[in-house]
């Protein structure tokens, strides 16, 4: 049967006479068929990738392009009269993580099950993702984000497994999505959930009692940890994922006639930031009340566990106290405190302990002390941990430091999401890069080839068409695609700095009130949401939004600059958003950055990097020399110097710059306070004045001079899209197919 004659037995009639719904649930039932009957991927070993998030996104496209089935598919419903595009709109999103992490579990199991790798990722079943942003008075506004649908991907198991919290036993139950890897067999993700847990306890917006455990432990993702009740709901989510996942990985390793000392053998669990760590103890926990001594359990999991670190923000590195530790998992504690007693009386250095003398748990200090490996997310990411923030445990265990630069799946970034280019990309230098992606550097033959380099802008100017319809469409704002798409999309946090963004373009808004008109009209395009309790990134998403209002507003400015804040920017919308950018804003402070994955998925559709040193923009930089990157800002050394010495005064820069002091002015200004909320503005203003913990103002200057530099490069076409060319070519290396072949060459061992 081919898949019209499937689909329509399914159906019971013919395709065309077929609503979109119908169609979308027949193929969904079809491609999951398909995958089951697939081979899985199978070895004695295997790796259990446990993350609190994967932001798999929708699946239907993505599934039929790993099973070969896409075109057959887009070209039956073509005949049919039906747009695959349509089809792909009826799926809801699965926005079950925050941003880059959780993403890159994601890009994470598509690459192991196209190698063929057995690896399975781990994880919660939230019942409602990230929120759902909407603007309202220029200001965010989160509701819920349902995604299970009657229709779904997800399997209903009868895997079930006891999870004790103090005063409340649950069952965990499995739920598993089929993971296709391309053209290769197929993996699992498995999400455990309880079935009790109630959506109709959500109130306004997306408040919920946060006390009824049975009935909220997986409703959301990421509960507001603002408050106590937040918190501990944090920790009752975590250890409900990592006790089902240890004794889940128990059971299959069992089964495969592992005795629990061979553990190593069998099982690798990398831990995906801090979130699981509690599998650590839980596992050592579950191995005692096996039958092992407290030694040779701790011994079996050290050789089993790995640790991934995101992040060198210190707000960002769990601490919990031992108080909520005993309030929710007190069974963890003897195992934690003999975890410490250990670590105590092999060093005298307090820093590395696993409890402080104030009685908190050091959750990172336990991966790194009781895993075989630890690893940072891109080289500069993984220096700084090795020379400053984890020196004092570089120091202990050199040899278990080692770099994974991050990478991103180009089933999903490319094939999918950028059809034109994709094509061209065949036509030109064959097929084999989609499974051996060094072989993009095959484009770089033409480089000075006229014919090749005006297709590579006819296809930028028809995706950027396509993104100003979809604008249109859904936001109602009008864009030229004849204009330069500037584009910043990522979560709202000051170290990624957006509001320097913002402060450009009203510099810019103000030079063309004053009669500099730019040579190109620039469109600056944000998305990102901010953290509900996160005061100060809500406020600079109230500023670019007051920002839209005043400029495309005013008819003297708009035909040059206009601002769109794109709303609920989400897996989704990148797709449509990164291949119609030319210019990829990635202005962290340097060394704040870890990695950033976002880089690399504009740098592989043709956009020109504009950034700082940071994260893997230096690789990126690197591996497409100075001339196809705008490079600016103080390097990551300068900026550990500068809190080092606790020298940075943002005022000082405020009071010296008068082109920093009327931008800044502005957030206050006459025209803001008649669109926005004086209270926010006055707040963002005074942050950025007296306190700018990530040092705006200290690359306000560099920033502008090297945008300058990049909007008027873009005047030179035949130039601008050799650049493109050369960055589409080397982006090979940050495929995620690498990233996880070296992940399985230096720690897995598969
Ligand atoms: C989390 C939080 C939560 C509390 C509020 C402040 C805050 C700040 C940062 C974070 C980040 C958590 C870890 C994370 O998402 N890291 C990201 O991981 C990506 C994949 O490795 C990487 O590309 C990004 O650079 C890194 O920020």
């Amino acid at each position: 049967m081919n898949i019209q004659e499937r689909l329509e037995a399914y159906l019971g009639k013919p395709v065309s006479q077929a609503s979109n719904e119908e169609i979308y649930g027949g193929l969904l039932t079809i491609v999951q068929d398909m995958a089951s009957e697939k081979e899985r991927t199978d070895s004695k070993k295997k790796v259990y990738y446990i993350s609190a998030e994967f932001l798999i996104g929708k699946l239907l496209s993505n599934n039929m392009i790993n099973l070969g089935i896409y075109k057959e598919v887009k070209e039956m419903l073509e005949k049919n009269g039906k747009d695959i595009c349509e089809i792909e709109e009826i799926e809801a999103e699965p926005s079950l993580g925050n941003g880059g992490l959780g993403r890159l579990a994601a890009c994470f199991l598509d690459s192991m099950a196209t190698l063929g790798l057995a690896g399975d990722g781990i994880g919660l079943n939230y019942h409602l993702g990230l929120f759902k942003q909407e603007f309202e008075n220029h200001l965010q506004k989160e509701t819920p984000n349902p995604w299970m649908e009657e229709k779904s991907w997800l399997k209903k198991t009868d895997v079930m497994y006891p999870v004790d919290f103090r005063g409340l036993k649950v069952n965990a139950r499995m739920y598993d999505i089929e993971v296709t890897g391309y053209n290769n067999r197929t993996n699992k993700l498995h999400l455990f959930d309880l079935d009790s847990v109630d959506e109709t306890i959500v109130e306004d917006g997306i408040d919920f009692n946060k006390e009824d455990i049975q009935k909220n432990l997986t409703l959301f993702l990421y509960p507001d940890d603002s408050d106590e009740q937040g918190r501990l709901l944090r920790i009752y989510q975590q250890y409900f994922m990592v006790s089902a996942g240890a004794q889940f990985i128990l059971d299959e390793c069992t089964a495969k006639g592992c005795n629990l000392y061979d553990l190593p053998d069998y099982a690798v669990i990398q831990i995906n930031d801090t979130h699981p760590t509690m599998v650590i103890p839980e596992l050592i926990r579950l191995l005692v009340a096996r039958g092992l001594e407290m030694d040779d359990a701790i011994d079996v999991v050290s050789r089993t566990c790995a640790y991934t670190n995101h992040t060198i923000l210190a707000e960002a590195l769990e601490k919990w106290p031992v108080a909520y530790l005993k309030k929710v998992v007190p069974q963890l504690m003897p195992i934690i405190e003999v975890l410490d007693d250990k670590v105590r009386r092999e060093f005298e250095d307090e820093s590395v302990a696993v409890i402080d003398r104030n009685d908190i748990v050091h959750m990172a200090h336990i991966d790194i002390h009781y895993g075989f490996s630890v690893n940072g997310v891109a080289a500069l990411h993984t220096e700084i941990l090795k020379n400053s923030e984890l020196n004092n445990f570089y120091r202990l265990y050199p040899e278990k430091f080692n770099n994974k630069t991050n990478g991103i799946t180009f089933r999903r970034w490319l094939l999918h999401c950028n059809p034109l280019l994709t094509e061209l990309l065949d036509e030109t230098i064959g097929e084999g890069y989609k499974k051996d992606a060094a072989e993009l550097e095959k484009l770089l033959e033409y480089k000075d080839d006229e014919n090749i380099l005006n297709k590579l802008l006819e296809i930028k100017h028809k995706n950027k068409e396509a993104l100003a319809s979809y604008l249109k469409e859904t936001q109602g704002i009008e864009i030229s695609p004849d204009t330069i798409y500037d584009i910043q999309v990522k979560r709202l946090h000051e170290y990624k700095r957006q509001q320097l963004n913002a402060l450009y373009i009203i510099d810019k808004y103000l030079e063309i009130k004053g009669g500099k008109k730019p040579a190109v009209p620039v469109t600056a395009i944000f998305g990102a949401k901010a953290a509900p309790a996160y005061v100060i990134a809500k406020d600079i998403i109230h500023l670019i939004l007051c920002l839209q209002e005043i400029i495309n507003n005013d008819p003297e400015v708009s035909p040059y600059l206009k601002v769109v804040m794109v709303e609920n920017y989400n897996v989704t919308k990148a797709g449509k958003l990164i291949p119609a950018c030319d210019i990829s804003e990635q202005i962290s402070l340097a060394s704040k950055e870890a990695s950033g994955t976002g880089n690399m998925k504009f740098m592989l559709n043709g956009a020109v990097t504009l950034g700082t040193e940071d994260g893997a923009n230096v690789e990126i930089h690197e591996a497409v020399g100075d001339d196809n990157i705008f490079v600016f800002g103080a390097s990551s050394d300068e900026v550990i110097e500068h809190y080092a010495k606790a020298d940075y005064v943002s005022k000082d820069y405020y009071e010296k710059n008068p082109a920093i002091k009327e931008a800044v002015d502005f957030i206050t200004g006459e025209e803001m306070m008649k669109v926005g909320c004086e209270e926010n503005l006055t707040r963002l203003k005074n942050e950025l004045i007296n306190k700018d913990w990530f040092m705006t103002l200290l690359d306000f200057d560099s920033y502008k001079e090297t945008k300058e530099k990049a909007l008027a490069a873009y005047a030179d076409r035949r130039a601008w899209a050799k650049m493109t060319l050369v960055n589409i070519a080397k982006a090979g290396f940050f495929s995620s197919d690498r990233t996880i072949e070296e992940y399985n060459r230096d720690i897995w061992k598969l």
